[in-house]
């Protein structure tokens, strides 16, 4: 039944005949489509590996994301290209590796677009493929054509239109960056024509308060390091603002807001297939939880924040089960880079964190050239084409999820797109556990790491072995190659480089092939 259901998905690609019978392009398109499921990519900020209960988490419960664990694949060994979050998201959504460009380090809030219009995306890919396409929440990859020259009290010229959205509801870049408010379809969302914005990443506007200069104006959450510039809502930001009024965003409100037009979205949509990018702001900080949230663990607002996060999982489940989609959705959950405690605001993450683990077994964290810097949970629940109940511990990357699922909806993709993107679509759903050969990794010093199923290779790198701007946090910099056995040892301590020559220099191998591409 299962397998008939998928081939069905499978095998329905008759399009230019259904295109040639002269049925409207999308309704030949749907036609064709078959038995394809809705898809919808839950994307996490700053999840860490262990930061689930289904992944071992004991300081919170999580029993939305469980139940997708329970009902689908919980993989084990899956793994974000970035340890931060534009290059890790670049590589999801165009499957080709962020560090291939040198412009998709961690953006700004006013960043132009880094995925150009002319680049195909996953959501062109659907689209293409007759489905409405929805981005929600966290962007960070900028928008409009050129980096500060945005003009944000009128419709950007260039957005997430001309990668394929139909619909999108988004921050800009994350939380703790200006501008402060939603962008819907390219515009300021409730925009308050009484409160003009202007936007600078250069300098402060006459008479606007900072972190710096003010910080008893910080009544929210005080910073631990940067995070001094504007202040909006009590929190200090990275970057200039002023205006907003009406259309800021109310930090408690995020979840919500993002989820309500996420549930919307799929109502509108009932009808038809659809794919959702939808991007949480949990767990990047500032974490600011709503109060129905707060103290619901003992490790203060990260935890409170992954409840949080969970709850927002629960919300797009309860319209998937009432509308009857969730047998016929494949849901995808993942998170775009390791987790961080103490990343620039002083909420107490890491003195509550009472013996939780955010990377669980791993070494390092967000931005570490270290597992813990890239892998991440990686869920899969699709009950008509996935047999649930399983877990899987062949090695995955996000670089594969474009083509895989361009396989599944039988996508036809322009030559030279998604370069760097293998269809693994039998990794994704169950029906195949051969490794991935090998998957690179980027921390965020630009330092690649090669990972195969049994060994992780660190290229040498001789900067510090601590990030010396803030977090606490191991880089994994070393002036020499590293070489650790994963098999035996998943928390990288013991560097077997000089008893492994043979591996190192195959590992170089693959990194240099990689390159050379
Ligand atoms: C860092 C920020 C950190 C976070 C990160 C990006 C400071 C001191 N730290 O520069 O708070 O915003 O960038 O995180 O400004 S990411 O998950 O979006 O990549
Ligand atoms: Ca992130």
């Amino acid at each position: 039944m299962k397998n008939m259901l998928l081939l069905s998905c499978l095998t329905a690609g008759a399009g230019p005949l259904m295109a040639a019978s002269g049925l409207p392009k999308e309704a030949a398109a749907q036609a064709d489509r078959g038995n394809c499921p809705n898809v919808i990519i839950i994307l996490a900020d700053d999840l860490g590996y262990g930061d689930l209960q289904c992944y071992g988490a004991k300081n919170v419960k999580t029993p939305n994301v469980n139940r997708l664990a329970k009902e689908g694949i919980r993989f084990t060994n899956a793994h974000a290209v970035a340890a931060t979050s534009t290059p890790s998201r670049y590589s999801l959504l165009t499957g080709e590796y962020a560090w291939r460009r040198p412009d998709t380090d961690v953006a700004a809030g006013n960043a132009g677009m880094i995925i150009r219009p002319e680049q195909y995306t996953m959501a062109d890919m659907f689209k293409n493929a007759g489905y409405a396409t929805g981005a929600f929440g966290k962007w960070h990859l900028g928008l409009g054509d050129k980096a500060g020259t945005q003009d944000w009290n009128a419709p950007l010229p260039a957005g997430l239109a001309d990668l394929g959205f139909d619909y999108h509801y988004i921050m800009a870049a994350t939380a703790d960056r200006v501008p402060c408010v939603f962008i819907e379809n390219g515009q300021v969302a409730n925009y308050d024509p009484s409160a003009p914005i202007e936007v600078s990443y250069k300098q402060n506007f006459p008479g606007e308060p900072t972190g710096k200069e003010n910080p008893e104006l910080l009544y929210n959450q005080r910073s631990s390091h940067g995070h001094d510039m504007s202040i909006v809502n009590g929190i200090g930001r990275i970057g200039f603002m002023k205006g907003g009024g009406k259309a800021l965003w109310k930090d408690e409100n995020i979840a919500d807001s993002i989820t309500t037009h996420a549930v919307d979205f799929i109502r509108q949509h009932r009808d038809e297939p659809f794919f959702m990018y939808f991007c949480t702001n949990d767990v990047h900080v500032p974490r600011f939880p709503h109060p129905r949230f707060r103290g619901q663990t003992n490790m203060g607002v990260r935890g409170d924040a992954i409840v949080e996060f969970d709850w927002s999982v629960g919300a797009i489940m309860q319209a998937l089960d009432e509308l009857k989609l969730a047998e016929n959705t494949l849901v995808i959950l993942t998170s775009d880079n390791g987790p961080v405690v103490d990343d620039g605001y002083d909420d107490q993450a890491e003195e509550l964190l009472n013996g939780h683990s955010p990377a669980g077994p791993l070494r390092g964290n967000k931005y570490s050239a270290f597992e813990g810097g890239t892998a991440v949970p990686a869920i899969v629940r699709w009950p008509a084409g996935v047999k649930g109940g399983r877990e899987s511990d062949v090695l995955m990357s996000h670089i594969d999820w474009m083509a895989s699922l361009g396989s599944l909806i039988q996508a036809r993709l322009p030559k030279g797109s998604a370069p760097d993107s293998q269809d693994r679509l039998g990794n994704l759903l169950g029906t195949d556990d051969t490794d991935r050969p090998w998957v690179v990794e980027l921390a965020s010093n630009h330092v690649l790491s090669v990972r195969t199923k049994d060994w992780k290779y660190i290229e040498p790198n001789d900067g510090p072995a601590m990030i010396t701007w803030g977090p606490k946090i191991e880089t994994g910099n070393l002036s020499t190659p590293q070489l650790y056995h994963i098999r035996q040892e998943v928390g990288e301590r013991t560097n077997v480089a000089l008893e492994h020559p043979d591996i190192v220099f195959e590992m170089q191998n693959i990194l240099r092939r990689e390159r050379a591409k």
